[in-house]
Formats: C-alpha cells, sequence, structure tokens
C-alpha cells in the first residue's frame, strides 16, 4: 500500500505536505498533480464535510434579519443560553465544526470588546459579565467541534464612527488571538462599505500572521488571492452546479460549477439556513426544513464537491429549536444508516489500464483514504468493474478523487449489469469528481457496475467507490454515552498531559490519574489506543513514530468524568 502523501513529488505539494505536518517520501512512480492543488488548509476543510451556523443576536430579538445597528445592546436578554445544548445537537447531527455570528451587520458583539461598547458587556445577559464567544470555544472544543467566527465586514453601528479598517482590524486580533485555535473566518460581502482589494488584502495578512491555519471563506473583494472557500452563488442549499469544479479563474466568473482548468483553487462551501430566515423567528417555527430537504441539501454540497454550512439559529431562550434538533439528529440517523455500509466493499475489481504495484484497482473499495487506484500518466481514460459477488440493491452512489493530484477526471458515466454482458445506463455524461461525488436514484438490483472514466485532463487517480442503500441507523443508547463530554466542564482549567508523545490540552480532573486515549483518523477510525498514567506522565505514553500512522487528526481521552476530543497534528 502506497500513501497518497508518500507518493507525492511535485515541489508545490512538497511544501504543502509540510506545511500540514505531514511526513512523505518521495516516489518516481508516483502521478504528479495536475493544475492548481489545495493547500493544507483547504484539506483539512474537505474533511469537515458538515459545519453548523450560528446566527445569533440583537435580530433574535427585535424579529428582523438585518438590524440597523441603533439597536442598543440592552435587547440582547437571552434568558436560558445553554451552548453545551447547541452542541449536542450539532454532534448529534454528526457536523463537525460551528461557525458562530459574532458580529452580524447591525454590529452588536458577542465577546466584550475593548474597542465598543455595542457589545454584550453593555447587554443585560449575566450582568454584562458574558463573554459568548469564549463559552462558545470552551464548549466546542469540549465536544470536539472545530470553532469557526462569522464578523460581518460591513457594520452600520460602527462605520458611522471612522476609522473603520482599525476598528476592524483590532477586533480581528481579538478574536484570533484570545481564544485559541479558531479554524474557520467568515467574509461575507452583504453591506460592507469599507471593502476595498487593499483594505480585504491586508485583512487576510493578518489572518495569516495571527492564525496561520484558520480557512478564511470570503466573498468580499481580493477573493481570488485571500480566500480558501467560496460562496456558491446561492442560499437555497440546492443549487451547486453539476459539474462542480474546486478551481476558479481570477474572475471567479462561475460560482455555482467553478471554473474547469481556472488558476485559483477555491472550493465551494454551502451555506444555507434551516429555516427560511438566517435568524430566529417564532412564525418560522413550523417551516423548518425536513429531513428530505436536508437529505437533499446533503447530497447538493457534500455530494458536489463542496462543504456544507447549514445555519441553526438558537431561538430567544439561547436554545436550539426542538424542531430544528430533531430534523438533524434525523438526517445524522439516515447519513450513518446509508453510508456505514458500502456494498461494493467486498468487491473484485477489474480494470484495462492499471498502474502497477501500489495503485491496484481493489484500493477503491479498501477503508483506507491513503490508498487509491491510478492509470499510468499517458492514460486519463478507463473502465473499472465491480463485481459485488451477488445481485445487490442500491440508491446511492460515492466516489472520491484524490484532491492533492488535481481535478483529473472531467468525463465519467456509471452503468449497471446482472451479467456482465448487457449494461443499463445509470448515470451519463457526469463531468467533475473532486472531494467526494455522491448521486442517488431509485433503487436498483445489479451484480455489475461499471465505471467508465471517458474523460481526463491527467491520468486517473481515485480512492473510493462505493454504492450503497439508503437506511435509517438509530443511535443506540451506548453509542450515545461513549460520546457524552462529561469531562469538558466548561469553567474548568486545563492542563498539558503528554499523550502518544504530544503534550495535549485536558481539563483539570485528568491530572494526576489514569486515562484511555485513542488516536483517531480524520474518518473517526480508530487507529491507536493507548493508557496514560498521568501521575508518572511519561510512563505509559508510546512515541507517536511507533504507531505508524501519518494522519493523526484527534485524540479521545476517556477519563472518570467522561470523554474529551482534541486535535492532534502528528508530524
Ligand atoms: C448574508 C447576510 O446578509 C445574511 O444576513 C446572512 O448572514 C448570510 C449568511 O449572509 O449575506
Amino acid at each position: 500500500m502506497k500513501s497518497i502523501l508518500k507518493t507525492m513529488r511535485c515541489s508545490g505539494i512538497v511544501a504543502l505536505a509540510l506545511a500540514a505536518s505531514q511526513p512523505m517520501l518521495v516516489d518516481a512512480q508516483a502521478p504528479v498533480p495536475y493544475g492548481a492543488v489545495p493547500n493544507a488548509r483547504q484539506i483539512e476543510w474537505f474533511h469537515r464535510e458538515r459545519q453548523v451556523f450560528l446566527h445569533f443576536g440583537v435580530n433574535t430579538f427585535t424579529n428582523v434579519e438585518w438590524g440597523t445597528g441603533t439597536e442598543g445592546p440592552s435587547v440582547f436578554n437571552p434568558t436560558a443560553l445553554d451552548v453545551g445544548q447547541w452542541m449536542r445537537t450539532i454532534r448529534n447531527g454528526g457536523f463537525t465544526s460551528a461557525i458562530l455570528v459574532a458580529k452580524h451587520h447591525d454590529g452588536f458583539c458577542h465577546w466584550p470588546s475593548a474597542y465598543t461598547t455595542q457589545d454584550v458587556a453593555s447587554s443585560p445577559w449575566k450582568g454584562g459579565k458574558g463573554d459568548l464567544v469564549q463559552e462558545f470555544v470552551d464548549s466546542c472544543r469540549a465536544y470536539g467541534i472545530k470553532p469557526g467566527i462569522y464578523m460581518s465586514i460591513g457594520d452600520f453601528h460602527s462605520e458611522k464612527l471612522g476609522n473603520y479598517a482599525d476598528y476592524y482590524l483590532n477586533q480581528e486580533r481579538e478574536i484570533l488571538r484570545n481564544y485559541g485555535k479558531i479554524w474557520e473566518i467568515w467574509w461575507d460581502g452583504a453591506n460592507a462599505k469599507n471593502n476595498d482589494s487593499a483594505t480585504m488584502k491586508m485583512y487576510a495578512d493578518s489572518v495569516r500572521k495571527w492564525a496561520p491555519e484558520c480557512v478564511i471563506w470570503s466573498d468580499a473583494k481580493a477573493k481570488n488571492v485571500t480566500a480558501d472557500a467560496r460562496w456558491i452563488g446561492t442560499e437555497s442549499g440546492l443549487g451547486t452546479g453539476d459539474p462542480s469544479w474546486a478551481t476558479e479563474d481570477m474572475a471567479f466568473s462561475n460560482l455555482g460549477s467553478g471554473v474547469r482548468g481556472g488558476s485559483v483553487y477555491c472550493p465551494a462551501e454551502v451555506n444555507s439556513s434551516i429555516r427560511p430566515g438566517w435568524f430566529w423567528h417564532e412564525s418560522e417555527n413550523a417551516s423548518v426544513n425536513t429531513v428530505d430537504v436536508l437529505w437533499n441539501k446533503y447530497f447538493q454540497s457534500v455530494g458536489r464537491n463542496a462543504t456544507w454550512l447549514l445555519n441553526l439559529p438558537p431561538d430567544n431562550r439561547g436554545l436550539i429549536h426542538k424542531t430544528d434538533s430533531i430534523r438533524v439528529d434525523s438526517l445524522n440517523g439516515w447519513i450513518n444508516g446509508t453510508f456505514r455500509t458500502n456494498l461494493a466493499a467486498g468487491a473484485t475489481v477489474t480494470t484495462n489500464h492499471g498502474r502497477g504495484v501500489g495503485y491496484e484497482p481493489s484500493n477503491l473499495v479498501d477503508t483506507a483514504e491513503a490508498t487509491y487506484y491510478a492509470t499510468p500518466d499517458n492514460m486519463s481514460t478507463d473502465t473499472i468493474v465491480f463485481d459485488l459477488g451477488s445481485p445487490k440493491n442500491f440508491d446511492v452512489l460515492m466516489l472520491r478523487e484524490v484532491i492533492e493530484l488535481g481535478h483529473r477526471t472531467i468525463g465519467w458515466s456509471v452503468d449497471v449489469s446482472s451479467d456482465n454482458a448487457s449494461y443499463t445506463s445509470l448515470l451519463a455524461n457526469k463531468q467533475s469528481i473532486g472531494y467526494k461525488w455522491m448521486e442517488k436514484f431509485n433503487p436498483i438490483t445489479a451484480r455489475y457496475v461499471r465505471l467508465k472514466i471517458t474523460k481526463g485532463q491527467a491520468s486517473v487517480a481515485l480512492n473510493s467507490f462505493g454504492v450503497y442503500k439508503r437506511q435509517y441507523l438509530r443511535p443506540s443508547p451506548h453509542q450515545e454515552a461513549s460520546v457524552v463530554p462529561g469531562g469538558g466542564r466548561l469553567s474548568e482549567k486545563s492542563v498539558a498531559i503528554p499523550v502518544f508523545g504530544r503534550l495535549v490540552e485536558l481539563p483539570q480532573s485528568f491530572a494526576g490519574k489514569a486515562f484511555t486515549a485513542k488516536l483517531l483518523d480524520l474518518r473517526g477510525q480508530t487507529v491507536a489506543i493507548t493508557n496514560v498514567d498521568a501521575k508518572q506522565v511519561q510512563a505509559g505514553t508510546k512515541d507517536l513514530a511507533k504507531v505508524g500512522h501519518p494522519r493523526l487528526y484527534l485524540v479521545e481521552c476517556t477519563g472518570e468524568n467522561g470523554v474529551v476530543v482534541r486535535k492532534f497534528m502528528a508530524e
């Protein structure tokens, strides 16, 4: 087996892999990346797949979508705000990260900013002692959710006061330097006055300085040189293009589909709300997206080479409404139920143009993300037949390309057969693949599935193929209990404890005790387990080098008070 990162040889990718702290060996046999390729931030961002947007602020209390900046902070007074309830909804919905609207166009700030009184410190909430950004990031970390921040560029309250760029930069510094790692910053172009390219470039340079791993989502000016992720051109959640290229030209001339061969790698993040509006309105409690609508949105975002940013707006109590929570919980039951069994997992896979040892067709149906199938350099088409062993009934198909090697395939189709002789078309004239492409269709029964790669701009490099039957998996009480992060008492101080040879920040309750630590890969699969005795901090930990897994991202520590999940970057 060869790992993707082991087999890259272009210097751009060398820099990328080093930036991502991932080891790599040069292998002359590996395909060369084609065109624009993702940076380390974008690779991590793609793996988040499902993210939650949290629109909450003065508008929640004044019942509008856009405030004017003249509302006093006194209107912000949630009676039962519980960020832990948000996190349980987010986690139970299978989301991996959350973006809090820390400041919308009205200028009200969810943190006590040193630069304005239009903030929580001047509100009645917690007697002006609250800091919602702090509660949000603490709770995210306790629940293993990556925190991100929306900070509106347009600010009806503070723009009038002059020196707005300095003001924004000061606030950006407060957010990025005072709250630990922020995984994404969101720059909406709406209502922005002070957003010329030079200013936006200055804001972006500061993000790179203060938080180099923070993804920039931007629809503001200069996005062609600052953005890691782009707008899709609609907020319906159902408008992602087919094809959907991760690349754009310098003018971003096609937001919905991207631009094939474009020089800027800037994939789409599909933002949409579970309700008609972005902020909570009582009148919309009966208009929450159904599970079927959410299922479609999932396929039109994660299933189209993009990530999904679904808005779940907390209500005026400060809680996510139960209808919204139940809907995303059910959706996750459908996603988990469907994708846990790949009916092609044991398939015999034959192809016409294999690249040889290390790039076997069977890599397409294994569970390792690091292995892939490839054709020789001069061969950009192929016919790949999956013999499922017996007739199988399925209604979903999934395909993944090796994004580190760029968009390669630009034409593909799928047909099915019961005898490997006469085939019926299932999917025709498809173009892009990218990080993940998913299709759903009426259930069909077939033993043979034939994937034709009909056109490519470089040799084929695919890492996964799957067919699935849509089904629901109810989370068992045991599964639920196993992820309850009781160890993450939010106000608790943290301590740094060596785990797998690295210092990991854990709640104080882990200090001086024995606990179990698990390393999980990006898909949540366990790759190593160790017992840590924090009384003798080094004892019981293993050197990571001996674990032999280059791409480790999460460490899950189970102590006597529960489970805490932390990000873990291997070198
Ligand atoms: C838009 C804003 O004007 C909306 O209020 C919302 O925040 C949405 C995500 O972006 O441009």
